[in-house]
């Protein structure tokens, strides 16, 4: 099974429902940008203050912001790893880059999960988070085809993307991402 694992795919489309249930199954560190925000807004700091105001436009934080906490986690990690929700843009994915490349840990797969924008908006709505209305998430769409999905590109051109369809039952898309990753 791989382990050194990127999750990418548009705002509602399961990548950290599926991140969770991969890395409970394989002992993988699951670093999600999201979850990490958000737990740093609750700590009431200003960073997070700042965080949330951002959060709540449905607009990316900044890159200063999620690098650092991305590479203070990725250096002290010592077996297999899950991104999720990071990188957002290129500017993050070639920092990336630099970054496992100093550590020596390739990215070994990229899961791209596909679910078409209307079930994404009914899942969001249905979930109700903060940033779950319906303004702020047709910009999270927006962003995302913008700044995230040219990514999509980019591993592909590595030989390292895997497409896997997102419209079907919880279990059927983990089985799925099981037997690409196997
Ligand atoms: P994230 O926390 O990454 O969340 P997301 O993209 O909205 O959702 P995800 O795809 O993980 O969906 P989930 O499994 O929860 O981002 C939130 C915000 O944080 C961003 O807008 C941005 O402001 C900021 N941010 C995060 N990373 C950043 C970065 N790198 N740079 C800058 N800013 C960053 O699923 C959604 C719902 O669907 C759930 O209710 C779930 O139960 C349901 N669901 C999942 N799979 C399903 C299925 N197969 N069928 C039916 N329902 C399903």
């Amino acid at each position: 099974m791989k382990k050194k694992l990127l999750f990418i795919g548009p705002p509602g489309a399961g990548k950290g429902t599926q991140a969770n249930l991969f890395c409970a199954k394989y002992g993988l560190d699951h670093l999600s940008t999201g979850d990490l925000l958000r737990d740093e807004v609750s700590s009431g700091s200003v960073l997070g203050i700042q965080a949330s105001e951002v959060m709540n436009k449905g607009e990316l934080v900044s890159d200063e912001l999620v690098l650092s906490i991305v590479e203070g986690r990725l250096l002290n990690i010592k077996e297999g790893w899950l991104l999720d929700g990071f990188p957002r843009n290129v500017n993050q994915a070639n920092s990336l880059s630099k970054l496992l490349e100093k550590i020596n840990q390739p990215l070994e797969a990229v899961i791209s999960i596909n679910v078409a924008d209307d079930d994404l908006i009914k899942r969001l709505l249905a979930r109700g988070r903060d940033d779950d209305n319906e303004e702020v998430i047709a910009n999270r769409l927006k962003i995302y085809n913008e700044k995230t999905s040219p990514l999509i590109d980019l591993y592909r051109q590595q030989g390292i993307l895997v497409g896997i369809d997102g419209n079907a039952d919880i279990d059927v898309v983990f089985s799925c991402i099981e037997k690409a990753l196997g």
